[in-house]
């Protein structure tokens, strides 16, 4: 059975558990904070969670992983099959981690963990997030789903990108990031109703 290392504060370990649930792939659990250990190393290149161990090996970035899952199970697709409707939502995606997320994540130590970042790096974030997200208004569909009519990876980043992304912009400038996106705020909270999300958010509130 294929397991998961990663820990239920990490949004990607909860959007790649959302992936298992949605595709019905069965797997276990084992709890491993990001680390810079030789061992784990050698499972997650960079020291991040999540990782996924499997009979042929170790796999880590969430977006191979789930990847991965469509492959060795076609039920429920995570991405689309036809080629330019997979290739948009996979470029929602990839706006969604590169300038959304990891644009975010700069101020993640004083939003989370209360460690001041500097001012140079505040106003930096808050400029390139405006254009990060300005790029994601420009490209998401909300037909009712983000990447079109059906439900998919692109609406598991949606959810677990902006779960992160809106707590550090609440806190770090005091404004919503979706303000001006009540689609997508509408969709977040269509999302939120999946059994797929209901059951992790249950799990970690517990
Ligand atoms: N690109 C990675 C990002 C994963 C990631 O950033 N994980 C966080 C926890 S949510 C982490 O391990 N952070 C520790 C670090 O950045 O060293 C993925 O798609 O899986």
């Amino acid at each position: 059975m294929i397991r998961i290392h990663g820990m239920s504060r990490s949004n990607y370990t909860n959007l790649l558990k959302a992936c298992f649930l949605e595709k019905g792939i069965e797997h276990e659990e084992v709890k491993v904070f990001p680390n810079q250990e030789d061992d784990y190393l050698a499972k997650s290149p960079m020291g991040k969670v999540p990782c996924i161990e499997t009979q042929a090996g170790f796999i880590s970035e969430t977006f191979a992983i789930a990847d991965y899952l469509d492959h060795i199970n076609p039920d429920n697709p995570l991405l689309p099959t036809d080629a330019f409707t997979r290739a948009k939502a996979i470029e929602l995606i990839r706006h969604l981690e590169l300038d959304v997320e990891l644009v975010a994540r700069r101020c993640l130590m004083e939003a989370v963990f209360g460690k001041p970042v500097s001012e140079e790096v505040k106003a930096a974030t808050e400029k390139d997030l405006a254009k990060g997200m300005q790029a994601f208004g420009r490209l998401v569909v909300c037909g009712p789903y983000a990447a079109g009519a059906e439900f998919g990876l692109a609406d598991l980043y949606v959810y677990f990108t902006f779960g992160l992304a809106s707590v550090i912009t609440e806190k770090m400038f005091g404004r919503d990031i979706l303000a001006d996106l009540p689609n997508v705020k509408s969709l977040i909270a269509r999302l939120a109703e999946r059994d797929s999300i209901r059951t992790i958010e249950t799990a970690n509130a517990a």
